[in-house]
Parts: structure tokens; C-alpha cells; sequence
């Protein structure tokens, strides 16, 4: 970690770019603008897709920053995104407990402050090709969810924890059309956790209205569709809840094999799965650099392959202790001239890895949503 800051910190105040310029391969000099650093990014062949504009999604090749800033952070919501002014917005606790309330804003600012850094990704991300940019990295601050829950007074029947957010849709559930709002439920156990947190800041600023301001869920370890934007209830119940967004939509379906039968599996999205990608590649003029991230899981190694040649083993940057947060990963690279195929993988403590493109879990996987699978991205070097 250290290593990653002082190399930045040094390339950051490395001078004027003219001296190198000579030495940059013709194609990186479009680039050069987006780069703080002496080192020029070479692009990928395949350009990102500009059919999801309004995401705001991540351009890999400009990343600098370990913690995305806050006007660069992806957004999606899938019901619009609605502005809400503080003082027509509260927050209610609701269902199975002794004390209901209802929370302002300067209620729950009062409450003791934590802060989490956390990677957050769409579970669409890598969905389809050219969406590789629906994840980012940023500071959170807010209260615990569970003291809130625990002084509540969770009666003994309680077993799930539904939050609502503020924005809403049309929705036809067997005939009916109800107007109902984005909604996604943990169990009680899962919601207990001291550190998913009621959010009224991102990166010390309280959250732009795309985000969820005035308040929203953050928690560690879930994909994104999890961490609900605009909180307005929080409501306890006796059954499990479904609803588009756990029941019908952010829906994995997979076909798995048991006993030489199909079992068709069904899952809810809900905590993150193991990831990376290569990021860049960079140049000095002579040697090379490829840059990735990895995220999903508490990951411990990382290793990349060029073209069909052996994996190596990537040093490991910022955020390689904390299991919250992706880990920047480097590894320098003796490239040859023509074009090549990079590819990532990701390896967790536990020792899970991320699957390869043509494992089973992903190729029997029909929906889009969690595509894990090792990326391989192709590149021109000069
Ligand atoms: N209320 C509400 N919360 C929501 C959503 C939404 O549509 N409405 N979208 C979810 C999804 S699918 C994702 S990926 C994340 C994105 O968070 P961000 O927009 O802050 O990046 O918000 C989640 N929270
Ligand atoms: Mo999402």
C-alpha cells in the first residue's frame, strides 16, 4: 500500500510531460491529457458501450483514484431517480417491534457516526460487452443500522428486515397494476451486521440526489441492487418478502447438474461475488504496465495471463487488507509488438477463485446478472 502511494504521490508531481512525449507511441497520445502520470495509457481495441450513458459508469483507462470520487460514481435506479428535499423526508420504522418512530435526518446524525469504505458493484456489471464500468469505491458515513434495529425492539417473530426506498414504479403482478416502491429485504440475521450502515454521506459530502440523498443502505459485502437509495421505511416482518427486485428481477438462473439430473437453480442476488479486470495498460515509452482491480471476495492474489502464456502473479496495491474494498494490483509486462489478449483472475482466503470465461458456473448461467467470469481484453502494442 505504501509502495502504490508513493508511486502515485511521485507521478502525480513528476514534472512536465514534454521530455516524454517524444518517447509515446502515436496512439497514447490522445490519452495523454486524462493521465496525471509520466506514463501514457495504451487503449483497448474493444471500446466501452455507450448504450448506458446516463450510468455514469467507470472509464477503467482514466482511473487514477482508489476512492472514486464523488461526481464519477456510477447510478442506477431503476424506477428514476427522485430529488427529495430534507424537510418533506423522514425515515420510518415500522412492523413487528415494541417501539415504532420515525427518524429526521438530524435524528439519525446524532446517532453515533461510522464510516465504511466499500466497493460497490451492479450485479448486471459485465452483463453484456462493453459494460465493465458499474462498480466504483467510496467512503461512506452514516449510523449502524443494528443499534437502530436493537433499540427498536425486534419483536421475537420477527425474521425479516424490508427496506423501501422513496422512489417508485408501475409494476403488473398476476393482472393487477400496483404502484409500488423499489423495495429489497435482508434476513433479521444479515441486517444485524454492526457494519451495514444508514448512509447520509459519501466521501464526506452529504449523498448527491442520484445516490440516494438523503439517506441511504450501504452494506458491505452485497452487490449493489442491495444497498437501497432514497430510504424512506424500514419495516419488520414475520415471512421472507419477494418483490420484482428479489423475487422476479435480479434473478440468477442456472442450470446445475446433480446425480446426472438438471436442477434448475433460482437465486435472489445478494452478496457480491469475486471479480477483477485489467484496467490499463501503460507506458513509459519503453517498458510496459498492465493495471487492474479486484473486488467481490477478501482477495489475496491475483494473477495474469497474456495470450495463452502462464499466470503470474500481479503485486498487490491499496486495499489489499480490507475484504470491503477492491485491491488495486499491478504487474509489469515485457510486451511484444502486435496484438494481445490480457486476462485476470482473482483469488480469495478462502481460496475461491474466480471462474474461468468457459466454467460451467458461467456458461450454464442464463441471466446476465453476476458475470464473474476471468475477462480477457484485447490490445494493440505498437
Ligand atoms: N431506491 C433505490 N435504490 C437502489 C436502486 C433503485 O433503483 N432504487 N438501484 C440499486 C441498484 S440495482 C444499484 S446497482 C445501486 C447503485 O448505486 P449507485 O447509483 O449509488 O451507484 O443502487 C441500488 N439501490
Ligand atoms: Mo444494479
Amino acid at each position: 500500500m505504501a509502495e502504490a502511494i508513493t508511486r502515485r504521490d511521485v507521478l502525480i508531481k513528476g514534472g512536465t510531460a514534454a521530455a516524454g512525449l517524444a518517447l509515446l507511441p502515436s496512439d497514447a497520445l490522445a490519452r495523454w491529457a486524462s493521465t496525471t502520470s509520466q506514463e501514457a495509457v495504451i487503449p483497448w481495441i474493444e471500446r466501452p458501450s455507450e448504450a448506458l450513458a446516463g450510468v455514469n459508469v467507470l472509464d477503467w483507462e482514466t482511473l487514477t483514484s482508489w476512492v472514486t470520487p464523488t461526481e464519477k460514481l456510477f447510478r442506477v435506479g431503476h424506477y428514476g431517480s427522485p430529488v427529495i428535499a430534507e424537510t418533506d423526508w423522514s425515515l420510518k420504522l415500522s412492523g413487528l417491534i415494541e417501539r415504532p418512530r420515525t427518524f429526521s435526518l438530524a435524528d439519525l446524525r446524532q446517532r453515533p457516526r461510522q464510516e465504511v469504505v466499500m466497493t460497490l458493484e451492479c450485479a448486471g456489471n459485465r452483463g453484456f460487452d462493453g459494460f465493465i464500468g458499474a462498480v466504483h469505491n467510496a467512503r461512506w458515513g452514516g449510523t449502524p443500522l443494528s443499534t437502530v434495529l436493537e433499540e427498536a425492539g425486534v419483536h421475537a417473530d420477527g425474521i425479516e428486515v424490508v427496506f423501501f426506498g422513496s422512489d417508485e414504479g408501475e409494476e403488473e403482478i398476476r393482472e393487477t397494476q400496483v404502484t409500488q416502491n423499489f423495495a429489497r429485504s435482508m434476513s433479521l440475521e444479515d441486517a444485524m451486521d454492526p457494519d451495514i450502515l444508514l448512509c447520509y454521506e459519501v466521501n464526506g459530502e452529504p449523498l448527491p440526489n442520484e445516490n440516494g440523498f438523503p439517506l441511504r443502505l450501504i452494506a458491505p459485502g452485497w452487490y449493489g441492487v442491495a444497498n437501497v437509495k432514497w430510504l424512506k421505511r424500514i419495516e419488520i416482518r414475520d415471512t421472507r418478502f419477494v418483490g420484482r427486485f428479489m423475487g422476479r428481477d435480479y434473478v440468477t438462473l442456472r442450470e446445475e447438474e446433480r446425480d446426472g439430473e438438471t436442477v434448475w437453480a433460482e437465486t435472489s442476488v445478494g452478496r457480491s461475488q469475486i471479480n477483477s479486470v485489467p484496467a490499463k495498460v501503460t507506458t513509459d515509452g519503453d517498458r510496459h504496465r498492465i493495471h487492474g482491480a479486484a473486488w467481490g471476495a477478501d482477495i489475496v492474489r491475483v494473477e495474469v495471463r497474456v495470450d495463452d502464456g502462464p499466470w503470474r502473479p500481479a503485486q498487490l496495491g491499496e486495499g489489499q487488507d480490507d475484504p470491503y474494498t477492491w485491491t488495486f494490483w499491478h504487474l509489469d509486462w515485457d510486451a511484444s509488438a502486435g496484438e494481445h489478449g490480457i486476462t485476470s483472475r482473482a483469488i480469495a482466503r478462502d481460496g475461491e477463485e474466480q471462474p474461468a470465461a468457459d466454467d460451467p458456473l458461467i456458461t450454464r448461467k442464463k441471466t446476465y446478472w453476476e458475470s464473474n467470469g476471468q475477462l480477457t481484453r484485447g490490445i494493440l502494442i505498437d
